[in-house]
């Protein structure tokens, strides 16, 4: 297995709009990420994710791109981002952009001429089509509900939009647009940055467009939208003629993209990705009816996905390790226990995270435990597709209150609170009016408090991090699950010529007997990592675990 810095970093993701807020205007900013990359540097990260801070009219948040050069008005100036770069390289961290080409915003200027008329030279930069008997071309649904096609009155045609009306999809299959999207990735290369987190890339190629028979969103989604004939084509195109070369890190988002297909978008013979974000994990709760038909998900079902992935990956290609991002609830509340084991589950998630085979991704926030949060009144979400399926609910008399405990559960405003910095009037997050409200356990829940207590989940992320650039072996050592179906516990082997490690991470409030039948006589086992002052030890063959803990062992 090559081994090269993106294998062995640690990346924490910022959600800028989120972050920190350094003017008063209640947004987070880029001068904002520029006060805090000490913290950042004391978790012991060496590469940020920096979420889009491109110029949007932010009808998703910034996913929808009016201007490639420039930084949104209210995340501050270019002159801000130069300043962000050379912070962060020299603090020896790396930084890499997201990099959303799937779609602009409708307010790009190539939109903006596209629509003009249907000669238009950059009319083919966007997909247009006829309606069908009166209605749109296919039955395309948006992932953010509706139909995935918006009629334009002005040249009486219909264009793409997979994500909001205000998100046009680009069309690919147009040269000169390529071009275009590589002159720009060049612009930001060229300024130093360390490589691209790409937005649902795994869409770019669009099939035929033909009418769709598949039940569930989630299996469209693979068959129908993602992974079109042409994605590999593109993608090393893209590898040709802007990242080879450099010495950049790249990782594609890719709903979609199941087992079958990952390796051909990774394998290190292919010129293609670094890695990908797969989503087997984060949709193991959607119900037949999507994710605001939330399921109990299985434990068994949950170790299996991490096992075949590593499988598949070990063959040539390297695997992105998450538990969440700006788009899912928090961890420690989707996987964890926020109530009475907060700090032990959200600890517990922390130790797999870091102690599987890939490159953890720390999503900002989740060092400190935040939690989802729960509004009663739909106006004080923010997110267009919560309002979206709101809208959609209501308008069919559906059951409201039962939608709204699907929104506390899987909204994606979850993971978008601002960052909880200290006890004072919105979390230290800003000093004027928040663009969405503050999680309400900002005082028991904070990173000034958590600073101050050595046993703090904080602390904990920081020794985690620290173990796993002590234990290089940690990066590579084979991956391999004991007890696969033992649905409480989930306990793995890390196994190399150099070293042996053993994780036990018990995932109820039960206190749980568990044997390992492999540990050899003789051999002698040193605790590395626990969540507990008095960590679980092998008495009589076997192991005690108290709820929700977690524990690494190195075996020698
Ligand atoms: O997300 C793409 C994606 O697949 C998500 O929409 C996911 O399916 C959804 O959140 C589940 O509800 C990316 C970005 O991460 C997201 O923030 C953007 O809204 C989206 O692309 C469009 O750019
Ligand atoms: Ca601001």
């Amino acid at each position: 297995m090559k081994r090269t810095w993106w294998k062995e970093g640690v990346i924490y993701q910022v959600y800028p709009r989120s972050f920190n807020d350094s003017n008063g205007d209640g947004i987070g900013d880029v001068p904002g990420v520029i006060e805090k990359l000490d913290y950042i540097k004391s978790l012991g990260i060496d590469i940020i994710w920096l979420c889009p801070v491109y110029k949007s009219p932010n009808d998703d948040n910034g996913y929808d791109i009016a201007d490639y050069y420039n930084i949104m008005d209210e995340f501050g100036t270019m002159e801000d981002f130069d300043r962000l770069l050379a912070g962060v390289h020299e603090r020896g961290m790396k930084l890499i952009m997201d990099l959303v080409v799937n779609h602009t915003s409708d307010e790009n200027a190539w939109f903006v001429e596209s629509r003009t008329s249907r000669n238009n030279p950059k009319r083919d930069y966007y997909i247009w089509k006829d309606g069908k008997n009166g209605g749109p071309p296919n039955n395309w649904q948006s992932f953010f509900g509706g139909d995935a096609w918006a009629y334009d009155e002005q040249t009486h045609q219909y264009y793409l939009r997979l994500f909001t009306k205000k998100q046009p999809d680009l069309n690919w299959e147009n040269e000169a647009m390529r071009k275009d999207v590589h002159t720009m990735m060049r612009y930001w290369m060229d300024k130093g940055i360390d490589g691209f987190r790409m937005d649902v890339i795994s869409l770019l190629s669009k099939r035929n467009f033909e009418d769709t028979n598949f039940l569930g969103f989630n299996e469209t989604i693979e068959h129908v939208y993602a992974n079109g004939p042409k994605i590999h084509d593109y993608l090393q195109e893209m590898h040709r003629e802007v990242l080879a070369d450099h010495d950049v890190m790249t990782v594609g988002e890719g709903p979609g993209i199941s087992l079958q297909q990952g390796l051909n978008y990774v394998h290190e013979d292919r010129n293609e990705l670094s890695m990908i974000f797969h989503f087997d994990h984060m949709f193991i709760d959607h119900g037949p009816g999507g994710k605001f038909d939330p399921v109990k998900y299985d434990l068994v079902h949950f170790k299996e996905i991490f096992a075949q992935w590593d499988k598949l990956m070990v063959k040539g290609g390297w695997s992105s390790l998450f538990l969440g991002n700006h788009d899912f609830p928090r961890m420690v509340s989707r996987f964890g226990n926020d109530n009475d084991y907060h700090a032990e589950s959200a600890k517990a998630l922390a130790l797999m995270l870091l102690t599987m085979r890939g490159t953890p991704y720390i999503y900002q926030g989740d060092e400190i435990g935040m939690t989802n949060i729960a509004f009663d009144d739909i106006t004080d979400y923010r997110d267009i597709e919560t309002h979206n399926v709101y809208r959609s609910i209501k308008e069919q008399n559906g059951d409201l209150d039962k939608l709204m405990a699907a929104i506390h559960w899987q909204g994606r405003d979850n993971a978008r609170t601002p960052v909880q910095w200290d006890a004072s009037a919105n979390g230290g997050f800003t000093t004027g009016d928040p663009w969405i409200k503050v999680n309400s356990n900002y005082s028991d829940i904070n990173v000034a408090l958590q600073e101050h207590d050595e046993d703090s989940i904080l602390n904990f992320y920081r020794q985690a991090v620290a173990c796993r650039k002590t234990h290089g072996e940690l990066v590579y050592a084979d991956f391999e699950v004991i007890d696969v179906l033992n649905p409480r516990v989930f306990a793995y082997w890390r196994r190399s010529d150099e070293a042996k490690y053993l994780v036990l991470i018990n995932f109820t409030e039960d206190t749980l007997p568990f044997a390992v039948a492999e540990l050899d006589q003789g051999e002698t086992m040193e605790m590395l990592l626990a969540n507990y002052a008095s960590p679980t030890t092998l008495v009589d063959g076997r192991f005690e675990l108290k709820p929700w803990e977690a524990v690494l062992y190195q075996i020698n």
